[in-house]
């Protein structure tokens, strides 16, 4: 036990991934994991609000490209000692969910945030990482057959590709085979629509509550 309030450990984590501070951060969350915080505490109460800020700081002129970049990668140090406190049990797969950053965007922290509370919540996680192209989403979902197939798009600029992958899915002959969700800051629930989408996601735990009740 670390014997640290959890208001600390929690205002250290959040103060450690805003200043790009890797092994300080990890040290933090293993400091709340060892001192009984909940994952989804560290997580939505430290983590995502620094990186929050790290995005406001960005469009205030005050953060540059390699100011996010350090932030990002003790984000991502920080998620890899989570990920395992969020796993399920061996309980059987629920189905299997491919997941993938649409074309022309490179950010992955929010879709691997998806991945990780889908596998806690039982699913089987197949990830194509980032820029995946419409045609590569067309061949994993022929060779994987997944229940359900996950978009994340970050960026305005680039959020159309994901109608372009829908569209590409459905000339390929797969589209009634999978339902479709897709979450990323720019998209709501009607650009979701619009691009042909069955569910919307604002958040990593929304992403389970809507997957579950894609396949009910
Ligand atoms: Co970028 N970036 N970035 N960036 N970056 C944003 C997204 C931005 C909002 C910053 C800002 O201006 N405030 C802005 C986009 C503006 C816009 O288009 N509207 C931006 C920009 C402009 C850029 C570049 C163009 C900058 C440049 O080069 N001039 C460039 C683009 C590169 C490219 O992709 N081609 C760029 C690059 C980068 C880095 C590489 C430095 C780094 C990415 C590192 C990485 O991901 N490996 C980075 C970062 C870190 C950010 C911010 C600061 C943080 C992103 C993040 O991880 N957030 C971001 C600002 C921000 O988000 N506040 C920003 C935390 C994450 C948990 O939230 O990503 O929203 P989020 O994910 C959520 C939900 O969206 C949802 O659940 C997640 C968890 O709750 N969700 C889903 C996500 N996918 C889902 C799928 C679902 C359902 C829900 O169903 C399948």
């Amino acid at each position: 036990m670390s014997g640290q309030p959890e208001a600390d450990i929690l205002d250290a984590l959040y103060r450690h991934i805003l200043l790009g501070e890797a092994e300080p951060s990890v040290a933090a969350v293993r400091a709340g994991l060892d001192g009984g915080c909940r994952p989804t505490t560290l997580l939505f109460e430290a983590m995502i609000p620094a990186l929050d800020e790290v995005g406001s700081r960005f469009e205030r002129g005050e953060y540059f490209l390699p100011e996010m970049l350090i932030s990002a990668r003790a984000m991502r140090a920080s998620m890899e000692v989570l990920r395992p406190h969020m796993s399920a049990t061996d309980a059987p797969s629920l189905g299997t969910v491919v997941m993938g950053t649409i074309a022309g965007d490179i950010h992955d922290i929010g879709k691997d945030m998806v991945d990780i509370m889908l596998e806690g919540a039982g699913f089987t996680i197949v990830d194509l990482g980032v820029n995946v192209p419409a045609a590569r989403f067309v061949t994993a979902i022929a060779e994987h057959r997944p229940a359900v197939v996950g978009m994340s798009a970050f960026l305005t600029t680039t959020a159309p590709q994901v109608g372009r992958t829908i569209e590409a899915v459905r000339a390929a002959g797969l589209r009634d085979t999978v339902r479709i969700i897709v979450g990323g800051a720019p998209i709501d629930a009607a650009f979701a629509a619009e691009a042909g989408a069955d569910g919307y996601a604002p958040d990593a735990s929304s992403a389970v509550r809507v997957t579950k009740a894609l396949l009910a």
